[in-house]
Order: structure tokens, then sequence, then C-alpha cells
């Protein structure tokens, strides 16, 4: 007897997504260049055969740290048809932050943009990767000129559901950062879920068309994003980088926009954004950082659309969703939305005891798409789950009677600023290396623009004078951008309790105008 086994590779799920047309336009970019479905399919072929020739042990990570372009887009789907492990970086990481990725991961190619390759090469040798290859903004680079020797035709590498499709590294805590470990069948099923949920319609219900305003170095814009449409099979408007100005200009295009509430917050700040410009958008979507009741009121009146806030993590893709569906209920401002379909969610005290509904506590979560654990770190992993199997999120909040969930705070050290995770630890550990810094503590504190930015609040060692302006300058030069702390101040002592333990509630209450020069 044969066992029919059903390939579970997520490109195999995405691909039965595709319309029949295959030349019809699958991605339109800001710079006018037009990708058919047969394109991507044709070109994540020849890349698959190229990483395919190359010998790579099973379970090979590719690290990629490339701008965004639909080149990018056909690597991750060609490390996904090859089996092997797609494993994003952010541009904005530099030398010091990619040399830990790369000796904690171990890639066995690495993808850089010819800029950087001369140094991250040396890192990747150092540590044994096999092969580095170049992949600029511009179409050009040696992964292309590789892969053009390569055939269009391509046997998709088979996959059981549980079988590892992408590392997503995410800050920790301690200032290490931890590789999450997501399967095939994770993120299929978040994307399947997620289908259903926000009413994608194919192309015979009218068609879909995305646009991809976000990064693809992150769950959101790699997974949620790009996942819904190429499921669906619709169209994705592909913006390099977001433009308010620019992204107002394909809504008469379009009509799903995904992005975290910094966009939501500078597109407000486009006079042209009224109802007649966002007159053929089904569904607006926020994630990845609260979203302001204040934007969230303000994009009604402006636009008439109700934004779906939704709730997720690297680690578990995502978990909650408000209602697309008006019989499912309302989208609730300040609210997550209930659980998606098989996610479990509980709210815990601090002595572990389940609470009831209504009451503040630990959110925890189960499903099908919580990660396999955390690469190379398995007491991490194990710290991070109960006994019966639920994973601890860090984040605060409640359940109300009808199941939607709020977010109220979060029990780690984690500023979320534009999207962007930044934790204190991480960057309190390169500022206290810098030269006369004797201690120093970051706190997240309210911002217009990007929710929260970073204080920096540091303490000089005993004959040194430091410099707020020098010490900034000196962090940006060896962080991603994004990290450094919007505003510095020097301080003789830190507020502390009776333990030792700096008080960080008292230094962001202290802190909170320092953009006004109030402190
Ligand atoms: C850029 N800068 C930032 C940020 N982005 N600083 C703090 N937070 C940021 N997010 C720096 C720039 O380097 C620059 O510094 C200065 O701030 C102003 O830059 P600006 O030109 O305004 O920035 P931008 O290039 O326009 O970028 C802002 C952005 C971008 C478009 C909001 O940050 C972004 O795309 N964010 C989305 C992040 C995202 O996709 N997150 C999803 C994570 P300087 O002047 O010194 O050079 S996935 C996730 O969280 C989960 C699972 C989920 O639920 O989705
Ligand atoms: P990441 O580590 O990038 O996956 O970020 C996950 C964290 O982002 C979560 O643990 C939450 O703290 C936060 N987050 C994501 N979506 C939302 C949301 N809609 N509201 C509040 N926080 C969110």
């Amino acid at each position: 007897m044969t066992v029919k086994i059903r390939d579970a590779n997520l490109f195999s799920v995405l691909r039965d997504g595709f319309p029949d047309d295959l030349q019809s336009i699958a991605v339109e970019t800001d710079t006018d260049l037009l990708y058919s479905w047969q394109d991507l399919l044709d070109a994540s072929a020849m890349m698959a055969n190229l990483l395919a020739s190359l010998g790579l042990p099973e379970g090979s990570r590719i690290a990629v740290q490339v701008e965004k372009s639909v080149e990018a887009l056909i690597l991750y789907l060609a490390t996904l048809r090859a089996g092997f492990i797609y494993l994003p970086l952010n541009t904005a990481y530099q030398s010091a932050e990619m040399a830990y990725f790369i000796e904690d991961a171990k890639p066995a190619v690495v993808v850089c943009t010819g800029r950087n390759f001369g140094w991250l090469s040396k890192l990747a040798f150092l540590v044994g990767t096999a092969y580095v290859f170049t992949l600029n903004e511009d179409r050009t680079g040696s992964l292309l000129e590789r892969a053009a020797a390569f055939s269009r035709s391509h046997r998709v590498v088979q996959r059981a559901p549980g079988d590892l499709a992408a590392i997503i590294y995410t800050s920790g805590t301690t200032g290490r950062s931890k590789g999450a470990m997501l399967s095939h069948g994770n993120l299929t099923s978040n994307a399947q879920v997620l289908q259903k949920a926000w009413g994608w319609r194919t192309a015979e219900q009218g068609g879909d068309v995305l646009i991809h305003a976000l990064p693809i170095f992150h769950v959101h814009g790699l997974f949620v994003a790009i996942h819904g449409a190429l499921l669906n099979g619709s169209k994705m408007i592909w913006l390099g980088k977001f433009d308010p100005k620019l992204a107002l200009s394909f809504f008469s295009q379009a009509s799903v926009f995904m992005g975290v509430p910094t966009l939501y917050v500078r597109l407000l700040g486009e006079r042209n954004l009224t109802r007649d410009a966002v007159n053929g958008m089904r569904l607006f979507i926020s994630g990845s950082a609260p979203l302001l009741i204040e934007t969230f009121n303000d994009w009604q009146l402006r636009t008439g659309h109700t934004i779906l806030e939704r709730y997720g993590m690297s680690e578990t893709i995502m978990l909650t969703s408000n209602p697309y569906f008006e019989q499912d209920g309302e989208r609730l401002g300040g609210t997550v939305g209930p659980a998606l379909p098989g996610v479990q969610l509980r709210v815990l005290a601090e002595d572990g005891q389940i609470l009831p509904t209504g009451e503040i506590g630990s959110i925890q979560v189960k499903g099908p798409g919580v990660f396999k654990g955390y690469w190379n770190m398995p007491e991490k992993t194990a710290e991070d789950f109960t006994s019966d199997g639920f994973f601890k999120t860090g984040d605060v909040g409640r359940v109300d009677a009808r199941g939607y969930v709020t977010i109220v705070g979060r029990s780690k050290d984690l500023i979320i600023s534009g999207g962007y995770n930044v934790y204190p630890a991480e960057i309190e550990g390169y500022i206290n290396a810098l030269p006369g810094v004797a201690e120093s503590a970051v706190v997240g504190v309210p911002d217009a623009d990007f929710g929260e930015i970073g204080v920096a609040v540091v303490i000089a060692k005993p004959g040194f004078e430091l410099n707020p302006t020098g010490l900034l300058l000196q962090l940006k030069s060896i962080l991603a951008n994004f990290k450094v702390p919007k505003h510095c101040v020097v301080v003789k002592d830190l507020p502390r309790n009776a333990m030792g333990k700096v008080q960080k509630n008292l230094l962001r209450a202290q802190y909170v105008n320092v953009a006004d020069g109030m402190v």
C-alpha cells in the first residue's frame, strides 16, 4: 500500500492560491515594474535551483539582509520551495548586531547588498558560511547573475508541517536577541485563518489589491501581508518605502492596506486623505503596536472606514483580530478583538491563577501559530512556556465578556517605536560600554509619530564629563537607527527601590515631556 504524503511546504499552499491566469499582474512596484504570477514562479524556481545546486545540508539557514525589492520576495519564495530556512534581517542592523546574528544562526548562505559585502562576508566566512551572494535594490548582484543560468522548472521540496520555514529574531529582555523558529505548519495555518477572517476576495469575487508598504524582514510585512495576498491570488502594489503621499496616490487602485499605527498617523497628516481618496478601499488593518483611540476615531471621521486592529507576535504570528464581517461583531477601538479561530488565550494573576473575565493579568496563548522554540536556546524556550503548553507573551491585558482582548501594558521591558521593538536592556548594554559612562537606564515615553520613543538617562563615571548629543552620535554609529534613543539626559543619580533596582516608572513620569524640553 502506498501512503500519499500531502506536501505541507508553505510555498505549495501559497502556489495553490495563484490565479488561473498566470500572465496577470502579481506585483506592480512604485517604480513601474510589473511582475506576473508566472514571473514569480519562474524566478523563484531558478533561485531554488541555484540553492539546490549548492549541496547545502538539510535545515540550512539562508540569512538575508537586503533592501526591499520584488527580487527579495522571490528569494523568500525560493528558499521555501527549496526546503531551506529563511532568516530575514533588518537593513538597519549594523556590524556588531549582524555579527551576533551570524554567529548565533550560522547560516549556510548569506545574501546581502553589494555595499555590505566586504565586512559581512568576512563575518560569515568566519563562522563557516559557505556562500555569500549580493542582491541590490536595482536588481543587480551575484544572486541574480548566478540564478540566471538555472532552469525555470523546479519540483517543490516536500516538507512536513513541523519542519522549519523561517527564523525571526526578536530582541530579548536580557539584551540577547532570540531566533523564533516558525514552521511551515505555523505559517500556513495562520495565513489560512486570516484569509477567512479578513474576507479576502478571490478574483471570482471581484479580487483584492493590497498596498504593500511595510518592510519585509518582520512578521507584519513578510508574513501577514505577503501571505495574505499570495494565498488569495491578489495583486500587490509594492512600495519600496512608506511615504504617505505615495501610499495615498495608490488608494484609488487598491482595496486592502496594512500598517503599523505610525503609518496611519502619518496618513492622517495628509490633507488629501478624504472619503473620496479611499473610495474603493475595503479594509484598513493595523497592528504591531497599540493604535491610539484618537487615531482610530480620526480615521473613522476622515475616511468613513473603521480600522481593524489585530495583535500578534513574532513567536506566535497573529493571535487576535477585531471582526471583519459585521455579523461577527463590531470593531472596537482600543481593543485587539477576540482570539482567532484555533487560538486559546488566557489571562493569569501573578500567583498563576487563571483570572475571570474583565480582570487584568498576564496573557498566555496556545495555538497552531505558536512557534517551535528559540533557536539554540532550549532553557529560554522552556522558561517561556508553561507546563501545560501555553506561551507567556509578556503582554498584560484583559478579556471582556464577548471575548474581546484589550492590551493594557507589558510585563517585559520593551519599547515599541514605529512598530519596531527596542529592548532597553540591549541599548543600556551599548551605552554602558561607551567611554565615561558609569550606568544608564533607557525608558519609553509617548510620541505622537512613533507611538513611543526611547530616552536614555545616563550617569557619568567620576571625573568624566558626558555630552548627551555626543553619546547619541556614538550610538548611531554602532546601532540600528531605530534603536537609538531620541533623547539623552545626563544625571547624577537614578531613582532606585529598596532592592537597588532602577525605578523606570519614575523615570518615565519624569521624562514624559522631554521632547518639549520639559524635564
Ligand atoms: C526610523 N527611525 C525610527 C524608526 N524608523 N526611529 C524610531 N522608531 C522607528 N520605527 C529613525 C530613522 O532612522 C531616522 O533617524 C528618524 O528615526 C526619522 O526617520 P523617518 O524618515 O521618519 O523614518 P522612516 O524611514 O520614514 O521610517 C518610519 C517607519 C518605519 C515607516 C514608521 O519605522 C517602519 O516601516 N516601521 C514599520 C515597522 C514594522 O514593519 N514592524 C512590524 C514588526 P535619523 O534621523 O537619525 O537617521 S512585526 C510585529 O511587530 C508583530 C508580529 C506584529 O504584530 O505585526
Ligand atoms: P514582535 O516581537 O515584533 O513580534 O512584537 C510583538 C509585540 O508587539 C507583542 O508582544 C505586543 O507587545 C506588541 N503588539 C503587536 N500588536 C499589537 C497591538 N495591536 N496592540 C498592542 N501591542 C501589540
